[in-house]
């Protein structure tokens, strides 16, 4: 009967459209715009209207395998927006094979309530073999067929575009950049925006080809020898740790709202506070990571480039010839490793360390696994283990640890942590989170302590700092209650962004405190003036925060922060940095263009390998 070829179309398109709609519920969508609901009908209509053209049991088998791939779609977006507050774009897909080292963290995202997404693969079959007995189907003429098919499509392709349409009146350049890719999927649905997403991709890998113009490259070249006169040739602190040890410590998901606070009385990281107190501590410096995590802290720090517009540049762009911090510290005789306790290839680091120039890259190949807590090596274990390759290797040396422990979901086997009462967030996802950063604390305090029994710590800078966020956006409640904030809004959310940056000269007895903005980025500047290094004809991105008259932290979707001002590019929105109150965007023209340049400016060097040109260039025009 007719009637069962439309009703199957439309079960399956009401299911679609169903969970489509949950999903952007679920991300904080208006689920009551109509251009959204447009864009959605007309992604499933696209989909779903080929059924017209089979029949029987080959049409429900096609029905059936597009009701699948959309639930998986929509299922391991859903698992990714929890974790990174972000959706998939087809250059994460390339990270895949690292998804499965985070297993737990996987698990923990899941909410009983997601089985609704899976209900109906159980319960259509059923339905749809009894309605068979009862129902038998005749067939419509092919003709007929094909224009049922082709007119739905049509149709479909409409409402799509009116979704877009209303997109692009808003955030005329929101589909050139991808800037926010929660607040596309909020406004034309997960289907649409992976479509925009895959056509993209397949430009790019295109674009990538193309060489970048000549009149672009003199214009970087432009910037960076400006960038380089205009420095400062006496600038403050140049030199304090000169021809000593760099030991960097990147702690995981260390967030800046734990330091120097308490629960029930007892301070959350009392070392890293101990350390602030004898250190210069900057308290505005912020995450600048993207889909890369961990990896994009790494190539902050070391390179300051700004990570990949999409995926991992870790992933991506692995080939590059980077001008590193490992690079020109060599050059200046230290002996560079980086120590991380995790399988080699996880972020393509095995391939990274080499294309930074690190003579060795130990990682959970060298450790002996004498305390596995969480995802992998005890943060205890590794800084114990880390330091006495260390003391093999030849002073100075430059030694990156990255630590582990305290990755989400915080639920790590505690038989090695000492009790911390974390009160009523115990066995709350925050609550874990303040007791495995409260361990990492005590692990770097111990690290800290040998440090200074060997003598270590007299011939070597130390820097802390954290690589990005540890709260996701999903939990933002207990950090909120946590802070005393009433309503975590964007502007309150975006200030949590911090992590800290903390260094200590040897020898230094007197704390300092900086406020500059700043992020990973500036990490590489400021340091090489520490270590007495001239960093001037390295074509890189951030600023000295030491000699710097203003700082900038840009994010990489485009939002800023400035010592005065929050600006959130995309939402069209700018606030007083202090205050929080509304501040006129239009006033932050001149700084909204400068950091779209930067995000252009590095996207441009990183995509054609420009590094070892830029060089070349600064260095015979000194
Ligand atoms: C694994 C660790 C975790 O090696 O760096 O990376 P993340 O998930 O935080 O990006
Ligand atoms: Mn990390």
């Amino acid at each position: 009967m007719k009637k069962l070829i439309d009703f199957e179309i439309l079960l399956f398109g009401a299911v679609l459209l169903f969970k489509l709609l949950m999903f952007n519920r679920l991300i904080g969508s208006d689920t009551g715009n109509i251009a959204l609901l447009a864009s959605i009908m007309g992604t499933v209509l696209t989909l779903v209207c080929w059924g017209n053209l089979l029949k029987g049991r080959l049409r429900r088998v096609f029905l059936y395998a597009a009701d699948c791939t959309v639930t998986f779609i929509i299922i391991a977006d859903l698992l990714f927006y929890r974790y990174f507050s972000s959706v998939i774009s087809i250059y994460t897909l390339a990270q895949a094979s690292d998804i499965s080292s985070v297993k737990s963290s996987i698990i923990s995202l899941i909410h009983i309530s997601d089985v609704l997404f899976i209900m109906d693969l159980l319960i259509i079959p059923f339905t749809l073999h009894s309605a068979n007995k009862v129902i038998k189907e005749t067939s419509s003429s092919c003709g007929k067929r094909i224009v049922r098919a082709v007119s739905a499509f049509i149709a479909g392709i409409g409402l799509c575009s009116y979704g877009v349409s209303n997109l692009l009146k808003t955030q005329p350049r929101i589909l050139d950049s991808f800037y926010d890719r929660v607040y596309i999927v909020q406004n034309i649905g997960l289907l649409s925006f992976h479509s925009i997403d895959a056509f993209r991709f397949m430009e790019s890998n295109r674009n990538e080809t193309q060489p970048v113009s000549e009149d672009k490259k003199e214009e970087l070249k432009g910037y960076f020898r400006n960038k380089r006169d205009e420095t400062t040739t006496d600038p403050e602190f140049f030199g304090a740790g000169k021809d000593k040890n760099l030991i960097v410590i990147q702690v995981e998901a260390l967030q800046g709202c734990v330091i120097g606070r308490k629960i029930n009385g007892r301070e959350i990281t009392p070392n890293l506070n101990k350390l602030i107190k004898s250190s210069l501590y900057f308290d505005n410096y912020y995450t600048q990571t993207a889909g890369g995590g961990t990896s994009d802290a790494e190539l902050l720090s070391n390179v300051s480039l700004y990570p990949a517009k999409e995926g991992a540049a870790y992933i991506r762009f692995s080939g590059n010839d980077y001008y590193s911090l490992a690079k020109r510290m060599k050059e200046k005789g230290y002996y560079a490793s980086t120590m991380h306790a995790c399988r080699p290839g996880f972020w393509n680091r095995s391939v990274m360390c080499k294309s930074l120039g690190f003579d060795e890259f130990i990682s959970k190949n060298n450790y002996s696994h004498d305390e596995i807590c969480g995802m992998g090596l005890s943060d205890k274990s590794f800084f114990r283990q880390s330091l006495e390759y260390m003391e093999k290797h030849k002073e100075p040396y430059y030694s990156l640890l990255i630590t582990l422990t305290s990755h989400h979901p915080f639920n790590n086997d505690k038989k090695y942590y000492s009790s911390f009462e974390v009160g009523e967030y115990k066995d709350t996802l925050f609550g874990n989170y303040l007791e495995a950063i409260h361990y990492t604390d005590e692990a770097l305090g111990e690290f800290i302590g040998e440090l200074e029994r060997r003598g270590i710590a007299d011939r070597s800078v130390l820097a802390v700092y954290g690589d990005h966020f540890a709260i996701p956006k999903d939990k933002k409640d207990y950090l909120a209650e946590f802070l005393g904030i009433e309503d975590m809004n964007d502007y309150y959310w975006t200030k949590q962004q911090r992590v800290p940056l903390i260094i200590h000269l040897p020898g230094q007895k007197r704390g300092v405190i900086k406020h500059i903005a700043g992020g990973g980025i500036d990490f590489m500047p400021t340091i090489l003036n520490i270590m007495g290094v001239d960093g001037r004809n390295m074509p890189m991105l951030g600023r000295d925060l030491l000699n710097s008259r203003e700082g900038m932290a840009v994010l990489r979707h485009g939002h800023f922060i400035t010592d005065k001002y929050i600006c959130l590019t995309s939402l069209g929105v700018a606030y007083d940095a202090e205050s929080g109150s509304i501040y006129p965007i239009e006033k932050l023209n001149k700084e909204r263009e400068f950091a779209a340049k930067q995000l252009e400016y590095s996207d441009i060097i990183t995509e054609n390998n420009l590094i070892k040109e830029l060089t070349e260039h600064l260095q015979l025009n000194r």
